[in-house]
Order: structure tokens, then C-alpha cells, then sequence
């Protein structure tokens, strides 16, 4: 039976605070200070913990090996030798942001009938652009079933940073859905890293049925407000749409596009007197994972810095005391990842499939986590101080805890890529 299944990247031994996203206010405002990459790692296990306990099924993806050697040599360097600002850009654990791993167009939107995978390109942020090889080779791998499809990235200099500019609305999972591709453009104090020529490109790639495919750009405001992705400012799950009233350049137009094409769509908007685009970014509110419960009704499951902010928290208790579809909230601590610009829904990618047709060494349960909390307890550093990102004692140290969590999950043929 399809289900949705989300996969987060497990927070990478080499977690720190580099400042390497202009446009990310996070990012760039806790550039320079001491990471503690063994709790970063911790929480984003009890968030997935706590996902599995609300019966929802759970996936992961492991850290890319850092710092990347091939990439480095590819510049005719190495880690003992690279400039600074290219030593870090080689240490990053970036590929823990999962929603920037691919975009996925579930098996009932695609005139194959299978589910559609292309990996990111990540080209705008040199940090980001070398994941992608080696994201690609976990997606070969867990879903090599014939029942998915599996995409090379679509090439420069068209930016594509995957799911989290992707939103998907259905009636229900394994329904047919309506699938918005959101898009940035140009000029504004931030980079626009959502082409539409890379959208469109993988709409094609994914055999969508056009008139159920929206292109929709996304309001230049709110990415000079600090919404780099989408995902800052809007959420989708299912028929509904949680968005700020600023999200969108041209909102009426798209809603009237959604709602002609999906009429049971409810669009629950935060309005702007409300919660500011500036309180939206530094709260995450959006960044949330909207999901359905087993038991029936939605929940969002959202960072703390949310139930922190007055303003936001009032609001989000208001909703849900009224009849809207969102029912619960769950706050959670990721305050790490946060550090760095990543919530609750950076770090997972949504796939919808048959968990069977999944490689289960990319399934986890309660135990397997419990295993994988082990081996980070035992083997991720306390913290990396800036100073010491190229220490050579550090990099044996990062390599040697991906080599173990690799060991305890059968996964030692991704080492390598
Ligand atoms: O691409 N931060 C990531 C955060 C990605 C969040 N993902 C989603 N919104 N889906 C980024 O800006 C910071 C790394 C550093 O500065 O060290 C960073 O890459």
C-alpha cells in the first residue's frame, strides 16, 4: 500500500557553523560559533523517535563523507592545503537537510506509474553543489525497485534545491495529486536558488500530467526576508495548504489555479499583521511537518523557536482551537539544525511508496534507532570549534564515525561514494 514515508538525513559528524548561505539568516548570523555535532546528531534522532511513536514511518539517509576529497581534488586541492572558505565548503555536513536532496512526484502523478526521483543539483551554494553524487548513489540504492525512477540532476547553471520548493496536494496519498513547483527569480538582495527552467525540466523528467503541475513564483519579498526555500513559508500535506499570505508573488492566481484544480484544497493562511515574514523566518513555523495522523487529523510538527515566539505561538494555538484540518502541534527540539537554518521538514524528504519496495537498510523502527543513537553517543564529536574544522585529528574522527554507523546499518557499500 502507498504510504507517506519520511526519510531525514542523519546530522553529519562533521556539523558546523561556517556561515555559507547568504540569504540564510541563520546561517550567516551564527557563522563562527562552537557546533556540538553529537547532540545536532541526538535531536534529529528523537525527532524521528518521536515521529515513529505518532505511528508514522521513517526512513533515513546517511552523512556524506567529509570532507569531500574528490571534490577538493577536482580543484586541484586537498583538505591540508585549501584555501579556508574551500576547507569549509568540503567539511559540510549540508546533506542532513534532506528536503533539498530531491524532488519526488509520487507514482499515481506520473503517466508511468511509477514514483519519480531526481536528485538536486544544488548548484547556487558551492557548499551544496558537490551532495549530489553522493546522494545519488543512497537513491540508487534504496530505491532500486522498479517501482521507483531515479533522475540524474538537471544540469547547470539551472538551480534546482529539490523538495523543499515542491509542494504536492491530493485528495489522498495514493490518489492523483496537484503538484506546485514554487520558483525564485533573480535580482532581488539573496540568490534565487529555484530556477523554473529547472522545475520545468523535471516536470518533464516526470511524466506529470501538465494540467495538474503548477509553476508558481514565489514572492521576492519573502525571499529577501530570509525564505530561501519555500519550505520557510509554506507547507503542504494531503488537501491541505498551510502558507504565509506572503509566501506567493501572485496568491490569488494560484489559489484560484489550486482550487479550480483540487476543489476540496483548504488553504489555511497566516496572515502578515500577524506573524511578520520576519517572524515566520526566525520562528520556522512553515518549516514544519505537516502530516496525518494513523488515527485521523493533522499535525504539525514544528521547532520549539516556535512555541518561544509569542506572537507565533498564539496564533498557531488559536488555529487549532478553531475547526480547522490542522489538530495538533507537536514542538520539537532541533535547535542545532536550526542554528544553521534547518527545521523539522529541512531534514526529512517525503517519499509516497509501498515501504516493501523500499531497501529496508534505509528503514528504521524505534530499535534501529536506538542502535544508530548508539554509535553517534560513541562516535560523533562533542563539538567542532572553527578554528579546528581541518584539524587532522577531527577529519580521521569524522571518517571513522561514518565508517561505524555505516558498519551498524549493513551500509558499507556507500562508504566510498
Ligand atoms: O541550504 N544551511 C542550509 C539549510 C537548508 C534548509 N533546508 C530547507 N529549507 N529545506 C542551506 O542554506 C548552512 C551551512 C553553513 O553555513 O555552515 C546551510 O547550508
Amino acid at each position: 500500500m502507498l504510504q507517506e514515508i519520511n526519510f531525514d538525513g542523519i546530522i553529519g559528524p562533521s556539523h558546523n557553523y561556517a556561515g555559507l548561505s547568504p540569504g540564510n539568516l541563520a546561517a550567516t548570523g551564527n557563522a563562527g560559533k562552537i557546533s556540538h555535532p553529537r547532540a545536532a546528531a541526538l535531536q534529529g534522532i528523537a525527532k524521528m523517535r518521536a515521529n515513529v511513536e505518532l505511528g508514522l514511518a521513517q526512513g533515513i539517509f546517511l552523512p556524506l563523507d567529509r570532507p569531500d576529497a574528490r571534490w577538493l581534488a577536482s580543484l586541484a586541492t586537498d583538505i591540508a592545503t585549501a584555501e579556508p572558505h574551500l576547507a569549509a565548503q568540503a567539511m559540510s555536513a549540508s546533506a542532513m537537510w534532506a528536503a533539498n536532496a530531491a524532488t519526488v512526484s509520487p507514482a499515481p502523478d506520473a503517466a508511468d506509474g511509477r514514483c519519480h526521483l531526481t536528485v538536486a543539483n544544488l548548484v547556487t551554494m558551492p557548499h551544496r553543489s558537490h551532495e549530489w553524487p553522493g546522494t545519488l548513489a543512497q537513491l540508487k540504492l534504496a530505491f532500486a525497485h522498479p517501482a521507483f525512477a531515479v533522475h540524474p540532476p538537471v544540469p547547470a547553471p539551472f538551480g534546482d534545491e529539490g523538495a523543499a520548493n515542491h509542494m504536492r496536494l491530493t485528495p489522498a496519498h495514493g490518489e492523483p495529486g496537484v503538484e506546485v513547483f514554487v520558483y525564485g527569480v533573480s535580482g532581488g538582495p539573496f540568490p534565487a536558488r529555484q530556477h523554473i527552467e529547472a522545475s520545468k525540466a523535471i516536470a518533464r523528467a516526470h511524466v506529470l500530467d501538465p494540467a495538474r503541475t503548477l509553476f508558481v513564483e514565489q514572492n521576492p519579498d519573502a525571499i529577501a526576508a530570509g525564505a530561501f526555500h519555500n519550505d520557510v513559508v509554506a507547507v503542504a500535506n494531503a488537501n491541505v495548504l498551510f502558507a504565509h499570505e506572503l509566501a506567493f508573488k501572485d496568491k490569488s492566481a494560484f489559489y484560484a489555479e489550486l482550487r479550480d484544480r483540487l476543489p476540496e484544497v483548504a488553504i489555511v493562511e497566516v496572515p502578515a499583521d500577524r506573524v511578520s515574514l520576519a517572524d515566520a523566518v526566525r520562528s520556522y513555523l512553515f518549516n514544519a511537518q505537516l502530516v496525518t495522523l494513523p488515527q485521523g487529523g493533522m499535525a504539525l510538527i514544528l521547532p520549539t523557536e516556535s512555541r518561544d515566539n509569542p506572537r507565533v505561538w498564539s496564533w498557531l494555538e488559536e488555529m487549532v482551537a478553531g475547526n480547522g484540518p490542522i489538530r495538533r502541534l507537536v514542538p520539537v527540539d532541533v535547535r542545532e539544525s536550526m542554528s544553521n537554518g534547518g527545521g523539522p521538514a529541512c531534514l526529512r524528504l517525503r517519499v509516497v511508496a509501498d515501504p516493501a519496495t523500499v531497501d529496508p537498510r534505509f528503514l528504521v523502527n524505534t530499535a534501529k534507532l536506538d542502535r544508530i543513537a548508539a554509535v553517534i553517543a560513541a562516535h560523533w564529536p562533542e563539538t567542532i570549534e572553527p578554528a579546528r574544522l581541518t584539524d587532522p585529528a577531527l577529519i580521521a574522527r569524522i571518517r571513522a564515525a561514518r565508517r561505524a554507523l555505516a558498519e551498524a546499518l549493513d551500509l558499507v557499500g556507500i562508504l566510498d561514494s
